[in-house]
């Protein structure tokens, strides 16, 4: 699987499934997710609801993820899933690898070629970006997924997208 880092909004992405830093509730929220449901309109939201009725009453556990179509958004589906908050005392990084491995998973069952992540959990999250791009590339880097050809880490903001670039060539 190819890897790419580009700097961008991850709601403007034309390809098969960008994937949600979520939390566990799947009902919205700030950041990146706002902006995928604001841009992506209420199909989402109704599409979460009846996961949420269906299957995860007491919502999505942390490290797991979830598919919905993508509503007015060019890509095809989002695959929502909820990091861990960072902290100081405790290794969470399982956790937030554990995004990684279980979004790729559902992306390649859906059949897609192509998925692009955001930096999950290092914005409301508090995951320092470098770590974070650190955990991201190594899932990606060990993916030997069936139907994906590509993976986008989309970095938002210009300071972001350095540091990434920084990390992804040491
Ligand atoms: N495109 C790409 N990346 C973005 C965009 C965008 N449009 N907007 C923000 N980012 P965050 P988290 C970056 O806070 O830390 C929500 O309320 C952002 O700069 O979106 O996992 C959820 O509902 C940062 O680098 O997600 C949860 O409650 C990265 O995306 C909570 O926030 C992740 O930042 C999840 O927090």
């Amino acid at each position: 699987m190819e890897i790419e880092l580009i700097e961008g909004d991850i709601t403007a992405q034309s390809v098969d499934a960008i994937v949600n830093a979520a939390n566990s509730s799947l009902l919205g929220g700030g950041g990146v997710d706002g902006a995928i449901h604001r841009k992506g309109g209420p199909d989402i939201l109704a599409e979460t609801r009846k996961l949420r009725a269906a299957k995860y009453g007491r919502g999505l556990p942390v490290g797991q993820a979830v598919a919905t179509t993508a509503g007015r958004l060019p890509a095809h589906w989002v695959v929502h899933t909820v990091g861990p908050v960072f902290s100081a005392t405790e290794d969470r990084s399982e956790l937030l690898r554990a995004c990684y491995i279980n979004s790729l998973r559902v992306a390649d069952e859906l059949g897609a070629a192509s998925v692009a992540f955001p930096l999950i959990s290092a914005g409301i999250y508090r995951w320092p970006v470098e770590d974070a791009v650190r955990q991201a590339l190594t899932v990606l880097r060990a993916a030997t997924p069936a139907t994906l050809r590509t993976a986008t880490l989309v970095l938002y903001g210009a300071e972001t997208a350095a540091i990434a670039r920084a990390v992804a060539t040491t």
